[in-house]
C-alpha cells in the first residue's frame, strides 16, 4: 500500500513494521496521519498469515512528538470530535489488533506520541526514549486515552503526577515505572524488535491471539469473569490444529510446525 506519511513494510514473513513517517514534523499525527494509520492497521488484520506488528518513528529524534499542533490549534469543536474520534479509533484498532503490537520508541514520544505507544501491547525503549503528556502545557488534557492507559501501566499516583505536571520521563525511569519492557542502545531498536518478533511468529498463532484477547478483555472486567474468558480461549485452542500440533511434537521429541489453523 502507497502512504503519504507512513511506511508499511513486511521485513520477514508473518511480520509487519509500520513507520510513522513525517520526520520533518517529529512524526507529528495528523488527521490525514490518523487516517492512514486505520488505513495500515486494517490491512494488517485482514491478512491472516500476520503474526506480529512493529511500530515505529522515522528518524532518530522522535518516535511521535504527538498531535500535530500546527492543524490543532485552530479546529472548530466539530473538527476536534472528529479528529478526537480518528484517534482514539487508532488507538482501539492497535489493541483490538488480533496480533501483538510492539511499539519501538526512539526519541520523543510525546502526548498523542506516548499515547499511542502506550496503545500497543507493549513498548521497547531505545535509550534515547523520552515520554510524556505534555498536553496541560497546551491548554488541553490527553485525548487519545492517556489518562487512562497511562494509570493502568504506571498506576494512578505516577499518571497524575505525569499528567498534571507535564514532567517528560526518560528511558529508564519508564523502565522503573513499567512503561516500558526494556531499554536497548538506539542502534539495536530495530534489530531487538525484530527479534522479538521472530520469537513471537515462531509459536502456534492461534494461542498467541487468543492469550492476547484474553489478557485483553479480562483486563476490563471482574477476576471471576475474566477467568471464565480464559478458560473459553484454552477450550477453544483444542479446536485448533495448533493445539494437537504442538502437544504431537512435544511428544515426539521435535520441533511444532504451526499452520496457524
Ligand atoms: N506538532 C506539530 N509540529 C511539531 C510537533 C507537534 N506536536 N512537535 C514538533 N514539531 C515540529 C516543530 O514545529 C519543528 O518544525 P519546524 O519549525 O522545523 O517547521 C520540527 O517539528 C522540529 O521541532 P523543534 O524545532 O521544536 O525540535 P526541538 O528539538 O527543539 O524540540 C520537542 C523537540 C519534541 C521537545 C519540541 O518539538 C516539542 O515540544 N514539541 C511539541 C511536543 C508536544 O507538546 N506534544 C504534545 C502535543 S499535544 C485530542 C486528542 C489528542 C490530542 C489532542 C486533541 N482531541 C480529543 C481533540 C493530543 C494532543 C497532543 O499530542
Amino acid at each position: 500500500m502507497n502512504f503519504q506519511n507512513l511506511l508499511l513494510e513486511q521485513p520477514e514473513t508473518g511480520v509487519y513494521l509500520l513507520t510513522v513517517n513525517r520526520p520533518r514534523a517529529l512524526n507529528a499525527l495528523n488527521a490525514a496521519t490518523l487516517a492512514e494509520l486505520t488505513q495500515a492497521i486494517a490491512a494488517v488484520v485482514a491478512d491472516s498469515a500476520a503474526r506480529v506488528l512493529l511500530l515505529t518513528g522515522a528518524g532518530e529524534k522522535a518516535f511521535v512528538a504527538g498531535a500535530d499542533i500546527g492543524e490543532m490549534q485552530s479546529l472548530t469543536a466539530a473538527q476536534a470530535q472528529a479528529f478526537s474520534e480518528a484517534g482514539m479509533r487508532v488507538m482501539h484498532a492497535l489493541e483490538a489488533l488480533p496480533v501483538p503490537a510492539i511499539a519501538l520508541v526512539q526519541g520523543y514520544a510525546l502526548g498523542g506520541g506516548c499515547e499511542l505507544a502506550m496503545a500497543c501491547d507493549w513498548i521497547i525503549a531505545a535509550d534515547s526514549a523520552v515520554f510524556g503528556q505534555p498536553e496541560v502545557n497546551l491548554g488541553i488534557p490527553p485525548g487519545f486515552g492517556g489518562t487512562q492507559r497511562l494509570a493502568r501501566l504506571v498506576g494512578r499516583a505516577r499518571a497524575l503526577e505525569l499528567v498534571t505536571t507535564a514532567r517528560q520521563v526518560r528511558a529508564d525511569e519508564a523502565l522503573a515505572i513499567g512503561l516500558v519492557t526494556q531499554v536497548v542502545p538506539a542502534a539495536a531498536l530495530r534489530d531487538r524488535g525484530l527479534e522479538l518478533a521472530r520469537t513471537i511468529a515462531a509459536k502456534a498463532p492461534v494461542a498467541v491471539r487468543l492469550a492476547k484477547q484474553a489478557v485483553h478483555r479480562g483486563l476490563d472486567v471482574d477476576l471471576g469473569n475474566a477467568c471464565a474468558q480464559e478458560t473459553a480461549a484454552f477450550a477453544l485452542a483444542f479446536a485448533s490444529a495448533d493445539q494437537r500440533e504442538g502437544m504431537r511434537a512435544f511428544l515426539e521429541k521435535r520441533s511444532a510446525k504451526f499452520s496457524g489453523q
